[in-house]
């Protein structure tokens, strides 16, 4: 198939004002029946031809303006629907389609999970549904009734509020009629009906409207929605409070299903959640998990503004909605918990997804322009970098000057399908800054490298600081031109405290950011007192890799005094990566090697810090993954090695801060009861780190502790934590525990989830072994996304050295298992096949092996469109 491309971008020649959908469902048979009222654009030409999408469609039925349509009229295959010669007046169009819920194994359009049917039609899957202009830029008012039978499915919801409900007399089934006033396109499109509990609640908006509030999910889960309620209201609140943004329906609806390919759809007024974004209780979920609930509730909220009232044009500008609320969710979630520990999951996860995906063959820019299937451009660059680049907006013009803007988008664009051009034209306007140079950002794929040297002159008092910036060359993308990278910076004089300087030359500074947007610049500062330590990057306020040559003493103090936390953080890290990298080229070429007492020196002090904060010494006690470490190298890596050399370290740290662990381990959740806040779980990340160390500190008593830990815990957290110890380390009782935890667990999905990660997870020549064999487990569901994603997904990208084994099996498990998910859903095998895009990094007899069963992948003929996108691009 051809490429799609921005520049070919047309608007649609017919437009579709409103939809009343007639949805009889039944299992195995349901029947949609469509009447569009459609009308020519100003400018279409009289008859020209209407041509609609569909995709394995079949229809059953076509009238317009209510009479049958002569066969000659029009001419329909199952992905395509054309009238040649349509009125040229305002006309009405009938469809009817047949389809089988049950059969649709790919989980978008209409199907069912468990016995609940529901929908998933972001990005093209309203066509499985019916035939439809479907593209974001078309935008509709719909109306929905639906009817099936009252005993399987009393629960009956659509997007908007309800109109009407009745029964259908004698024949055991009802309906209901949905109405949605808010023109949109028909990716936000979404129904649900089954046998669902309701959660109810409300909440009360800034105007003084009462909005219900409903969660959806099976009986008996009930109890596992409190958190995410109060997320919900959370949201609600914070969006009017700090965005000014109110919501606009009379009811808010999530409904909960256990087979989804993403993590949760926005559809207007009903989101429909994978349900491991709203289920929580301390006895199942995580920290982690509650975190997440929180962010993800968020983020769909956040939609309904950003996203939904203002949606987008066409795919190219995805980032328009999912970078601007991945920004929100970020916001949101550094409001309610500690924004530096925030800030530093937030760039652990650009680092470890964005950066790899941008440097590997399928990087690409924010903004793309070209592609094969928009399912896989739901990336880490779309979503994080795209995130990164409002958030260096916000950062170039302040936050009163970002707020205008985003207002003045608000105010102008509502009810529109727009582009990256009109949002940045808002910025433009309300700030009076030219923000040319800056949309960069939105075409450039890779990520800009910013080396820095530095010099100070005792006589002059000048500190004077080179900067370069280069993105390194990527497939496809020939030169690049220089961004607009704001650096926030401090010069810290020897007392700790950021200096005041004089008059700056060589670069645009506004408070504490220095702006960098030639390819070299010399910044001077005058009047420095002393020579400074210069801390760059503070808050990581560009997504750029620094190639800051700092001495080891340098970042010995920053890590001790930087006043910005999260460079305090990122000194430590440095100090480990550059010993891990060291380390790790030793034991590769077979040589000795010991870690460096500075650094392990470092690690011990931080657990003492006490004016630190649980959380923020936990983060600062993680040394970075192995993967990490693979990408700082970036060639010829030998994950074996790697993995050697992360563990000499970690049992270095260990031995060193041995006896100061317990009391950490001891302390926390000493009675009371769980509570999910970011302290709270502060104190437990912090204490599963210590335990982390502990458990190889060589103390008699460690193994005893894990177990412990293990078998008394009264939360997941606990006992995941002490869990994977005992699987990872390969501890004694490890069988033990993993049975104890099946028995324990076994009725709940998405603990059983985490029983699979974390043995899929663990190091060791036997985990594949392992792998294989609970694939054919009881518990295991090829079907089921988020198991599929627990076990093998989580095989390919969190075990660096099984997956990359040197007999090669771990990448044949992961192609054999890509061709067969392929068969029944595509989106699930493409995102697993992304696991391999670091391959070409690797040395050259793993990269061989990768490349083999990568060939093997694509000699495969009838790859579905997702599978064969992401290999094509993955070998070119
Ligand atoms: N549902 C996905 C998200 O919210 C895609 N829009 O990011
Ligand atoms: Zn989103």
């Amino acid at each position: 198939a051809p490429a799609i491309r921005l520049e070919d971008y047309q608007p649609p020649l017919y437009r579709i004002d409103k939809v009343a959908l007639n949805v009889e469902l039944a299992p195995g048979a349901t029947r949609v029946t469509a009447t569009l009222e459609v009308s020519r654009q100003p400018g279409t030409e009289a008859g020209a031809p209407l041509v609609l999408d569909g995709d394995e469609l079949s229809l059953a039925g076509i009238k317009l303006n209510g009479e049958a349509l002569a066969e000659t009229a029009y001419a329909a295959t199952a992905d395509r629907l054309e009238l040649a010669s349509p009125p040229a007046d305002p006309f009405e169009l009938t469809l009817v389609t047949e389809l089988d819920p049950d059969a649709n194994t790919k989980l978008m359009g209409l199907f069912r999970s468990s016995a609940t049917y529901c929908t998933q039609c972001e990005a093209e899957g309203f066509r499985r549904i019916t035939y439809f202009l479907d593209r974001p830029d078309v935008l509709a008012v719909y109306t929905t009734r639906l009817e099936a039978s009252k005993k399987d499915c009393p629960v009956l919801l659509a997007n908007g509020n309800l109109t009407e409900t009745g029964d259908i007399d004698g024949t055991g089934r009802h309906y209901a009629v949905w109405h949605d006033p808010h023109p949109k396109p028909a990716y936000l499109f979404a129904l649900v009906a089954g046998d669902l509990a309701e959660v109810p609640d409300t909440f009360t908006t800034m105007s003084g409207k009462e909005v219900a509030l409903n969660i959806y999910v099976e009986h008996g889960k009930e109890s596992l929605c409190d958190w995410a309620m109060d997320s919900l209201k959370r949201s609600m609140r914070w969006d009017e409070e700090v965005f000014g943004r109110e919501y606009d329906l009379d009811v808010f609806n999530i409904v909960a299903v256990s087979d989804f390919n993403m993590g949760a759809m926005e559809n207007k007024g009903l989101n429909i959640f994978n349900d491991k974004y709203v289920l929580a209780d301390p006895e199942t979920a995580t920290d982690q998990d509650y975190a997440n609930i929180e962010a993800v509730i968020a983020h769909e909220y956040f939609h309904n503004w950003t996203g939904n009232r203002i949606t987008c044009r066409d795919w190219f500008q995805l980032c328009l909605k999912e970078g601007l609320t991945v920004f929100r969710d970020q916001e949101f979630s550094s409001d309610m918990r500690s924004r530096a520990v925030k800030r530093i999951a937030d760039v652990r996860l650009l680092k470890s997804h964005q950066f790899p995906e941008d440097a590997g063959p399928l990087a690409h820019p924010v903004r793309p322009r070209t592609y094969h299937e928009i399912n896989n451009f739901y990336t880490a660059t779309v979503y994080e970098k795209g995130a990164e680049v409002v958030r260096m907006l916000q950062t170039l013009l302040g936050e009163q000057k970002f707020r205008a803007g985003l207002d003045l988008y608000f105010d102008r664009h509502d009810g529109e399908a727009t582009t990256i051009e009109a949002f940045l034209s808002c910025f433009e306007e309300a700030s009076s800054t030219d923000l040319e140079q800056f949309s960069l950002w939105y075409e450039q794929a890779g990520t800009p490298v910013v080396s820095v040297e530095t010099e100070y002159d005792p006589d002059r008092k000048s500190f004077t600081v080179s900067l370069s910036q280069e993105i390194p060359p990527i497939a496809g993308q020939k030169s690049s031109k220089p961004a607009v990278i704001p650096l926030r910076f401090g010069l810290i004089g020897s007392n700790g405290e950021d200096m005041e300087t004089g008059s700056v030359e060589g670069a645009n500074v506004a408070g504490d950011v220095l702006v960098l947007d030639k390819a070299h610049q010399d910044v001077v500062f005058h009047n420095v007192a002393a020579a400074p330590v210069l801390s760059l990057l503070r808050g990581f306020s560009a997504p750029v890799r620094l190639n800051q040559p700092l001495h080891s003493e340098e970042l010995l103090f920053q890590a001790a005094q930087d006043r910005d936390p999260f460079n305090r953080w990122q000194a430590v890290q440095t100090l480990a990566m550059q010993d891990l990298v060291r380390l790790a080229g030793l034991v590769r070429d077979g040589s000795e090697g010991t870690p460096s007492e500075d650094v392990i020196g470092v690690f011990a002090s931080v657990l003492g810090e006490t004016q630190l904060d649980e959380a923020l010494r936990a983060q600062a006690l993680t040394l970075p993954s192995e993967a990490d470490v693979a990408q700082e190298i970036g060639k010829d890596v030998n994950p074996d090695a790697i993995h050697t050399a992360r563990q000499m370290l970690r049992r270095a740290v260990a031995a060193r801060i041995a006896s100061s662990l317990v009391p950490f381990i001891t302390d926390q959740s000493a009675g009371g009861t769980f509570s999910p806040d970011a302290q709270a779980a502060g104190k437990r990340a912090l204490a599963h780190r210590c335990l982390h160390y502990y458990a190889v500190s060589g103390a008699a008593d460690a193994t005893d502790l894990v177990w412990s830990r293990f078998a008394s815990a009264d939360n997941m957290t606990d006992r995941l934590a002490a869990l994977t110890l005992l699987v990872h380390d390969h501890m004694p009782r490890e069988e033990e525990a993993l049975a104890a935890y099946r028995e324990r667990h076994t009725d709940s999905s998405l603990a059983m989830d985490k029983w699979f990660m974390t043995q899929a997870t663990a190091p060791g020549n036997e985990t594949l072994d392992r792998v294989k064999a609970l694939m054919s487990d009881p518990s295991y569901d090829a079907g089921n996304p988020n198991r599929v994603r627990s076990l093998l997904q989580s095989f390919a990208t969190g075990n660096p050295t099984q997956f990359a084994r040197m007999d090669g099996a771990g990448f044949e498990l992961i192609a054999e298992s890509v061709l067969e998910i392929d068969k029944r859903n595509p989106q699930v095998a493409s995102r697993l096949l992304t696991s391999f895009r670091s391959w070409r990094a690797l040395d050259p007899q793993r990269s061989a092996l990768a490349e083999s069963a990568l060939l093997r992948i694509s000699a495969c003929e009838n790859l579905s469109r997702d599978s064969r996108d992401i290999v094509d691009r993955t070998l070119q």
